[in-house]
């Protein structure tokens, strides 16, 4: 699993390249956002569970079918299997903030998740739709706790949007 700095490291050693202009730019805009990013990590975990309960709501609000027989998140197991992956997604977009790499998310979340998906009958759009529900909640958050520096809050969300919903080709 690496992090922005090991990240940069490990491809500047492989060329066997000191750290250039580029480098350093890149260092010094992800030590900048650092205590941002420490900080939104922190309102995320004093409120993990209310996000997804929230995320969630909305969710099946927009999506009746999904909880009426029939739906892949009908009957409580299932309902419960839902909002555990809602708080996996958001514990490991956590992680991601504070990494400044996606590399944990490729990893530990995404990895097989779509095949899985697929032979469960978990649908991804509201899965995604999900994902992008508990981003804007804590854009929100983030932004009324008076965290300044916010500009990477998305990453994380819009990567695991983007890597669930890629088509096979
Ligand atoms: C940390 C990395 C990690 C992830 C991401 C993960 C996801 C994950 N979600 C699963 C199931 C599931 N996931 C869902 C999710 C949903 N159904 C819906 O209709 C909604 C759209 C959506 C919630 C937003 C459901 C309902 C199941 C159970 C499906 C079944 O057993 O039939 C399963 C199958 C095994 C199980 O039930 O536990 C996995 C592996 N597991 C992991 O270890």
């Amino acid at each position: 699993m690496r992090d922005a700095v090991t990240s940069l490291i490990q491809n500047y050693d492989i060329t066997g390249r000191y750290l250039d202009r580029n480098a350093l730019d890149t260092l010094k805009s992800y030590f900048d956002s650092g205590l941002a990013r420490v900080k939104a990590a922190g309102v995320i975990n004093s409120d993990a569970a209310a996000i997804v309960r929230q995320a969630g709501s909305s969710l099946f609000e927009e999506n009746p079918e999904l909880i009426r027989p029939g739906g892949n998140a009908y009957t409580t197991r299932r309902y419960a299997a839902c909002l555990r992956d809602m708080d996996y997604y958001l514990r490991y977009a956590s992680y991601a903030l504070v990494a400044g790499s996606m590399d944990v998310l490729d990893e530990r979340v995404l990895q097989g998740l779509r095949e899985t998906y697929n032979s469960l009958g978990v649908p991804i759009g509201p899965t995604v739709r999900g994902i992008q529900l508990m981003k804007d909640i804590v854009k929100r958050e983030v932004a009324a706790a008076g965290i300044e520096v916010t500009d990477f809050l998305d990453q994380p969300f819009d990567y695991m949007t983007r890597e669930l919903s890629e088509q096979d080709v």
